[in-house]
């Protein structure tokens, strides 16, 4: 039946077009006394095929500091800063659908807490 097979053709997708982030920001801000579990960062990416489901991961640059969940692009602290001498990071984020992914380079800038002395 042409009809039936027409059907079929319609509802697959091939997974031929890479993910793309549609939320994220270069810079990112975080105060060195914030507990371990603290929201860095959320970066979202969508992917043009269906069902389009997407993956995060951290490709490089967390140096075990950051913990970045798969399903959600959230970026978490995974171990305090404030012992750290580094004042920034640059971790490099990955979307991935499976075959074909993208990446970005979020930089995550540690600040230090001052107290006014009067
Ligand atoms: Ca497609
Ligand atoms: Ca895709």
């Amino acid at each position: 039946m042409q009809y039936a097979s027409f059907v079929q053709v319609k509802i697959l997708d091939r997974n031929d077009s890479p993910p793309s982030f549609t939320e994220f920001h270069t810079e990112y801000t975080i105060s060195e006394d914030v507990p371990v579990g603290t929201l860095v960062a959320k970066v979202k990416a969508v992917d043009p095929d269906l069902p389009g489901i997407i993956a995060y991961s951290l490709v490089a640059g967390d140096e075990g500091k950051f913990t970045l969940e798969s399903s959600t692009g959230n970026l978490k602290l995974k171990d305090t800063l404030d012992r750290e001498q580094k004042d920034r990071y640059r971790v490099q984020v990955r979307a991935s659908d499976g075959v074909q992914s993208a990446d970005v380079v979020l930089t995550i800038l540690k600040t230090v807490l001052y107290w006014d002395v009067n």
